[in-house]
């Protein structure tokens, strides 16, 4: 006879299978929009293995805690960061943005961000929790922040500069070497939001791409926040911030006399240690190698979308640095509601008049091929086309 317990919980799964089913997921390749993807099977793996652990208390679990230090290190490498330097785990790039702003706060007891007007809107959440300011500079034509307007900005008043490598939108790289050159001079702290490129450009490089320089071989780069949940193939929620001087995490750091160790910096208390056992276990067997031919099939499959958009007669917002692309169109949120009707999920970027496709590891050729077709009877229902 089955038992009481089993029925129950038999009942609790079949509600959540029938929930889940509602939801979009990774690999129907129908998610176009996002920035995430369908973890490595051996992040899944790694993940449950480490359910139970708690880097908030970091002597509980000395052997996770190894880990998180390997991993931090695997990251400070890929950054080129110097031996001054100290990681911080973070959930993902708005914890990343908002330590960094907290570190250059407390550094300089200013209040001025100073930050393209392609930044992520994770500063509208910083400029409100931490009672900052934030100075928005225009971009170039090719969406990048124009350095001769940030120079005219920058103030006694300004705490930090930011500069994107990898915008959300296009997947663009502000010119972070002379950013970097512009803070040195003026001794402003200056930090790279990297959450989507970070664990992008360094192969692009790899795979000889002209990309710009982005990383601690940069003077003036003080922090770098880079995402593993976005294109370093890991799970959900996990991202890296690089301070270039270890002694700045002290200013982001509580005494914290109920748990193992003396202090603790940043935001979290209890966090669990799954995410990074995950992305520890993935970087391990993917290598520089394997993300390298990662990032090499994302382009490729960039490319063939690109042409693929322009044989509809559709434009693109520009040629794509990354593996992000915006299509130009008159009525974006239209177009995104018909193709979400036909079951993909593309997002819209109002402010560029375009849709943006995120060309994830996961999106194949084929997938494109089935794409098109929907794309091209959504931009004719509402007259793009
Ligand atoms: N910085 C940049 C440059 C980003 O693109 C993002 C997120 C963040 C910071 C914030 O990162 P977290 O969301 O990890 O805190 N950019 C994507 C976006 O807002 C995130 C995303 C991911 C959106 C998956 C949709 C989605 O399905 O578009």
């Amino acid at each position: 006879m089955v038992s009481t317990d089993t029925i129950k919980r038999q009942k609790i799964f079949q509600e959540l299978r029938r929930l889940q089913q509602r939801d979009f997921c990774f690999s129907s390749g129908h998610i176009l929009g996002s920035m995430c993807t369908v973890p490595h099977p051996l992040a899944r793996e790694a993940y449950v293995q480490f359910l139970e652990t708690n880097l908030g208390d970091p002597e509980l679990c000395p052997g996770t805690k190894e880990i998180e230090s390997r991993y931090i290190a695997f990251i400070s490498n890929l950054l080129h960061a110097p031996k001054t330097s100290a990681g911080q785990i973070v959930s993902g790039g708005t914890e990343g943005n908002i330590t960094a702003m907290w570190i250059a706060k407390q550094l300089s007891g200013k209040k001025e961000i100073v930050l393209p007007k392609s930044a992520h809107f994770s500063f509208q959440k910083i400029a409100s929790l931490m009672d900052m300011k934030l100075v928005e500079i225009p971009v170039t034509n090719e969406y990048t922040m124009d350095v001769q307007l940030l120079k005219k900005k920058i103030r006694r008043t300004t705490a930090v500069v930011v500069g994107l490598a990898g915008s959300t939108e296009l997947g663009t790289i502000d010119p972070i070497s002379e950013l970097s050159d512009v803070c040195a001079e003026e001794h402003i702290f200056f930090h790279v939001d990297a959450a989507f490129g970070g664990f992008v450009i360094p192969f692009l490089k790899e795979l000889a791409y002209k990309v710009p320089d982005f990383d601690f071989r940069l003077r003036g780069v003080c922090s770098i926040s880079i995402d593993s949940h976005k294109m370093g193939y890991a799970a959900i929620p996990l991202g890296t911030l690089v301070v270039r001087k270890k002694q700045w995490l002290g200013s982001i750091s509580v005494d914290s006399p109920y748990i193992s160790s003396e202090k603790q910096a940043g935001m979290l208390g209890t966090r669990s240690g799954a995410p990074v056992a995950a992305a520890y276990a993935v970087a391990q067997y993917l290598g520089y190698e394997g993300y390298t031919q990662m990032v090499a099939s994302c382009m490729d499959v960039t490319r063939y979308t690109e042409k693929r958009i322009e044989e509809l007669g559709l434009r693109l917002v520009m040629k794509p640095t990354m593996n992000v692309l915006g299509v130009k169109l008159k009525k974006p949120g239209l177009v995104v509601k018909k193709l979400s009707e036909n079951g993909w999920r593309v997002n819209k970027v109002e402010r560029l008049s375009c849709i943006r496709l995120v060309l994830m590891p996961q999106i194949t050729k084929q997938i494109i091929d089935e794409f098109i077709p929907v794309l091209q009877k959504a931009c004719q229902e509402v007259g793009e086309l």
